[in-house]
């Protein structure tokens, strides 16, 4: 089967219409989808329908798949009364089974509140994600948008001061930053814990796929190795607000049955605002290790 993508976004994001993938795949369609991702860093897939099964199935071709229970047992139980149960499968969702709207102080809830901030999946374990599969089954009538950044085009065009402070820098990832700066972390506020230690990621990193250079520094990003605190933060904060600026950005209004495809190496991403108490959201989530 011949894909052919279109750019949507001004520098990355690439679409494809009118083509209904039926996994598993034929080995030259899983290398066009490749291909796709390390030019375009996303890839929207309009009109999949996919059940979570076939999204599995689709999702391993392109690698080995995250346990979305690993890191994290304490919410093992909270996965259970969503609608999709398999650990393969995260359900990005403000949904009880599929029906009821979540309380308000529940964990799943505040993940959701964490994934607005610009983030690349998993960079806070030993195994961060490679690619992110991300299938639309209900949308809100107004909001709930995925906004995604292009960290390759960034890079490329940071500021020659900031693109020295930055080379050769080491940074701390954990769970616990965005969940801190939610209050999440306080006992009367969620209680989030995580027994994830620290990981270090370079600042600055080449692209396996493209070759290009590429900022590392979604929102769990602590802080920089061996710079005093305050320090690192005012510069990641620096780096962030360039390499998120509008135009390096992409806005994806979903449809159900899209399926959209990131590269956490080279893209970031945040879910936009919609109303969560009204208004039901359930898309289903794959992640591909970076192994
Ligand atoms: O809900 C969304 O739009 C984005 C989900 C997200 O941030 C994630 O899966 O990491």
């Amino acid at each position: 089967m011949s894909i052919t993508f279109e750019q949507v976004g001004r520098t990355f994001a690439g679409k494809a219409e009118g083509i209904a993938l039926s996994p598993p795949c034929d080995a030259g369609t899983i290398q066009t989808i490749l291909a796709a991702l390390d030019r375009f860093g996303v890839v929207v897939l309009a009109g999949q329908k996919m059940t979570p099964d076939e999204q599995i199935a689709f999702s391993e071709q392109l690698g080995p798949l995250e346990n979305s229970d690993e890191g994290n047992p304490k919410y093992r139980k909270l996965r259970e009364d969503m609608k999709y149960t398999d650990q393969r499968v995260s359900e990005i969702s403000n949904l009880v089974d599929g029906a009821t709207i979540l309380g308000a102080t529940d964990m799943r809830r505040i993940f959701q509140y964490a994934n607005q901030f610009w983030h690349a999946d998993s960079t806070f374990r030993p195994v961060r994600a490679r690619y992110t599969f991300l299938q639309a089954i209900l949308v809100p009538r107004d909001g709930g948008d995925t906004e995604f950044a292009d960290m390759a085009t960034a890079c490329e065009e940071l500021p020659q001061a900031l693109r020295e402070e930055a080379e050769g820098l080491i940074g701390i990832h954990s769970p616990r930053t965005i969940m801190d700066h939610l209050g999440a972390t306080r006992p009367d506020q969620g209680g989030f814990f995580s027994e994830l230690p620290d990981q270090p990621r370079p600042i600055i990193e080449t692209h396996p796929g493209s070759g290009r250079q590429v900022l590392n520094i979604g929102s769990h990003l602590s802080h920089i190795e061996g710079m005093p605190m305050p320090e690192g933060r005012a510069l990641i904060a620096a780096l962030r607000e360039h390499a998120c600026d509008p135009r390096y950005r992409y806005r994806h209004r979903w449809t159900p049955g899209d399926l959209v495809i990131w590269d956490n190496r080279s893209t970031l991403h945040r879910a936009c605002r919609y109303r969560e108490n009204d208004q039901p959201r359930q898309l289903v989530r794959t992640l591909v290790e970076d192994r």
